[in-house]
């Protein structure tokens, strides 16, 4: 996939440890023990009609490298990020083969593969006194690494980039990404991973313990979309790395207001729609950065609110407003999971269910983002305009897509906005549909719209004459 081509996908994330395994394991899997649990491609080749009843189109699965084996101090390399040979794969979750017919099985599906990949850091039980051997496969001279420092302030570059993430229980021993020979060997790696497994997009680790300069050539080599880690709430920090180092940032800057938009009732909404802007003049382009709301590194935003019309807001907002969203697995299926590694929990005991709220909800969002996408050819290269209708009502306008969102809570009682036509432009008795209650409304005399809203709910509008797949059961 190009950029182009990404634009109009919708990104289903899962650690591959725990999204499904073969039913014939039976042991019990505890997220706190940080232990592998028996997930594997085969069996996420199983479950992608789940993932497709929900309207996603494309996964983002967990690093798929061999990794350090046996127990740490900090458990198991069940998510794949403590990279041990980077030429050979993590046999915990299948072969070659397995991956391949996993990709095999997204493509027959029209869906696609997005994989993590960690380029910044290989992973050891020891720091200062790590020698690399030929167990770290291409990696196995001592000028291959940054000498070793543990990275102590994070406002510090330089540190950032050249001393090492990780603990003394794990070190993440930080790669030389300055030696033409390490350069070399990452842009012909992911050239051949890309081709290996015909894969349509990836997932950089750690993009911001690099040098920018070193970016370049390497999503070049990708020849794929990319979206990076950079993990920074600051609009002006992350920016760089997409006009600069020509790498797609997760929407970090967005992440944090948007969680404290909606972490409680009638919280303040100015600092969200006050980040927008800071988004639009700090990235060439926002309408590529990667939208969430919940990840593997960050806890849950269930773990801090209970209300389902707050946690239905917050998760409506990546869906509607720029960028390409991101869902974590187990969104759909009321998880609550707080800091790593509580949040990555065992999707198998919900028995993949399709009927719960949550999932109806995302595949009522899918469906909504799709048809408006179908409807405006420029719909995911225009930059939505976020502003408050009132103190508790945020206004999403990204047309043909236009949202109300919430920050009463389900206990609210009913609330009336308007949206006025001078921002829809929706003229006189235009008949529009929500796609979360699948109401139908019509604007007025003049084109504006009273909207209800209801138990606090999101409301998700779209013209009825272009609703396409939106409440398609009523
Ligand atoms: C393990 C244990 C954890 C334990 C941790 C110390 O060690 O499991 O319980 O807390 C992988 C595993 C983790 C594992 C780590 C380390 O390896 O998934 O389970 O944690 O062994 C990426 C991946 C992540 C992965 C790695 C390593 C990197 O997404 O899953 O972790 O390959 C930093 C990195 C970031 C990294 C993240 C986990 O750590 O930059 O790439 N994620 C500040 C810093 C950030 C820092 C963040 C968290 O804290 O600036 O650089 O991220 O430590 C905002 C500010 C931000 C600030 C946040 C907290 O607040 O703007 O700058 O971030 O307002
Ligand atoms: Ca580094």
């Amino acid at each position: 996939l190009d950029a182009t081509a990404m634009r109009s996908k919708s990104v289903y994330q899962l650690v591959t440890d725990r999204f499904a395994r073969n039913s014939s394991v039976t042991t019990t899997c505890n997220a706190a023990d940080r232990k592998y649990c028996g997930g594997t491609w085969s069996a996420v080749a199983g479950q992608l009609d789940y993932i497709k009843g929900m309207g996603f189109d494309t996964i983002w699965i967990s690093p798929v490298v061999d990794n350090i084996g046996g127990s740490t101090g900090e458990g198991e390399a069940y998510h794949g990020y403590w990279t041990l040979d980077t030429n050979s794969l993590n046999s915990n979750f299948g072969t070659a083969d397995d991956l391949k017919a996993l990709s095999t099985a997204l493509h027959n599906k029209g869906m696609y593969l997005m994989v993590d990949v960690v380029v910044n850091h290989v992973a050891a039980t020891s720091s200062a006194d790590f020698a690399p051997s030929a167990a770290y496969g291409p990696f196995s001279a001592q000028d291959d690494f940054h000498p070793f420092c543990w990275i102590t302030d994070y406002t510090n570059q330089t540190q950032v980039e050249e001393c090492w993430l990780g603990d003394s229980a794990v070190a993440l021993p930080d790669l030389n990404t300055e030696s033409a020979t390490v350069k070399q060997f990452w842009n012909t790696w992911i050239t051949q991973l890309v081709s290996n497994y015909t894969l349509d997009a990836v997932r950089i680790d750690t993009v911001k313990h690099i040098s920018q300069s070193f970016w370049p050539d390497f999503v070049n080599a990708a020849g794929v979309f990319n979206q990076g880690e950079v993990l920074n709430g600051d609009a002006t920090y992350v920016g760089p790395y997409q006009n600069t180092a020509k790498v797609n940032p997760f929407n970090y800057p967005i992440y944090y207001p948007l969680v404290r938009a909606f972490n409680g009732t009638n919280q303040n909404l100015t600092e969200l729609t006050a980040m927008v802007s800071t988004v639009k003049s700090s990235f060439n382009d926002p309408t590529l950065l990667g939208s969430f709301l919940n990840n593997h590194d960050n806890p849950r935003f269930e773990s801090a609110v209970s209300d389902t019309s707050l946690i239905k807001n917050a998760h409506t907002y990546p869906l509607v407003s720029d960028g390409i969203p991101y869902v974590y697995y187990g969104s759909e299926a009321g998880f609550k999971g707080g800091n790593d590694p509580d949040n990555r929990e065992p999707l198998w005991t919900t028995s993949y269910d399709t009927s719960s709220d949550m999932y109806k909800f995302f595949a009522s969002l899918n469906a909504a983002r799709a048809a408006a996408g179908a409807a405006s050819s420029s719909f995911y290269t225009n930059q939505a305009t976020v502003s408050t209708l009132s103190s508790t009502a945020l206004l999403v306008n990204k047309s043909p897509l236009i949202s109300v969102l919430s920050t009463t809570g389900s206990s609210a009682s009913d609330a009336s906005v308007t949206i006025p036509s001078s921002s829809s432009g929706w003229a006189k008795g235009t008949k529009v549909i929500d796609a979360v209650s699948c109401n139908e409304l019509t604007t007025d005399d003049s084109g504006n719209l009273a909207v209800t809203v209801s138990k606090g709910l999101p409301v998700v509008l779209i013209e009825s004459s272009k609703k396409g797949g939106v409440c398609a059961n009523g």
